[in-house]
């Protein structure tokens, strides 16, 4: 019996010549094989995307304050956003899950490694920074700016891009108010970051004052993940952050 999509049209590959000038270049086994793995999750993943922000303000004083008193090391809020990542998958452990081939089971698991999607000039490449609940954040900044460098001098081997149990996507250092990152199978979800937005806001004695925002795009796999768990991931991530002490 044929269904809905045996019918599709095939992929439109006609002669842009015909059109005006163009050149064909191939494109590199690694845009081709990511290509793959992106259009494969597409597919097969039921994708939500919930979009929330959450208040940054004394996060970004306390990053100051730690930068200044740490000369030469850098934090950005990436390291943070992890840690708070990893509070919030001990909370709602439904997060670092996958589902088995079948769809029978689901695999709980009891370690909290992050994947970091990193932006490299072969594309993208996401490394996974392991045991991220036993690290301080400067030893994650460390780790990551390591893992970022590698990705794009020499590549990632398959090892270094296995066994997350979540994944960050930022983009917060090029701009962006949301986006809808595409979840890296066989995880359950993937968060996005964009730029920090001011925003004014009731202060304590009523006047407005202007609030740091993060924007958070948590993508998830709808057969595992509801909607409602999701908005609570998220605010749980903003109360991790508003919390968050650099040590
Ligand atoms: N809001 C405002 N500023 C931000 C920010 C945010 N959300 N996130 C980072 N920044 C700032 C940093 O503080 C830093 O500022 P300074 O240079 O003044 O200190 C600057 O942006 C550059 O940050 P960075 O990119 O060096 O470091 P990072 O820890 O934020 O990110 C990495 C590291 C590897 C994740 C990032 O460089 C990268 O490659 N991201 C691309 C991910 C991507 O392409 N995703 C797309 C997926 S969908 O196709």
């Amino acid at each position: 019996m044929s269904n809905y999509f045996d019918k599709l049209p095939p992929w439109p590959d006609g002669d842009f010549g015909e059109f005006g000038p163009v050149e064909v270049k191939p494109r590199d086994r690694y845009q081709q094989i990511g290509g793959a793995f992106l259009s494969r999750n597409w597919l097969a993943i039921p994708h939500v995307t919930h979009h929330d922000e959450v208040d940054v303000t004394d996060l970004e004083a306390a990053r100051k304050a730690w930068g200044e008193a740490n000369p030469g090391q850098k934090i950005t809020l990436l390291a943070p956003v992890m840690k708070a990542v990893v509070g919030a998958l001990k909370e709602f452990p439904i997060f670092n899950t996958s589902l088995t081939a079948d769809g029978a089971s689901l695999v709980w698991k009891k370690y909290f490694h992050i994947g970091v999607a990193v932006d490299t000039p072969k594309g993208l490449l996401v490394g996974v920074v392991r045991d991220c609940d036993t690290k301080s954040a400067a030893t994650l900044a460390e780790d990551t700016a390591a893992l970022a460098e590698k990705a794009r001098t020499k590549g990632l081997s398959m090892a270094e891009m296995s066994g997350g149990s979540m994944t960050i996507s930022s983009l917060g250092h090029i701009g962006g108010t949301a986006f809808t990152p595409i979840v890296n199978a066989p995880e359950a979800a993937i968060l996005g970051l964009t730029r920090v937005q001011l925003r004014p806001a009731p202060g304590e004695a009523g006047a407005l004052e202007w609030r740091k925002m993060l924007p958070l795009s948590l993508s998830y796999d709808h057969r595992i993940i509801n909607g409602a768990d999701a908005a609570r991931f998220v605010r749980h991530i903003g109360r991790e952050l508003s919390r968050f002490e650099f040590v």
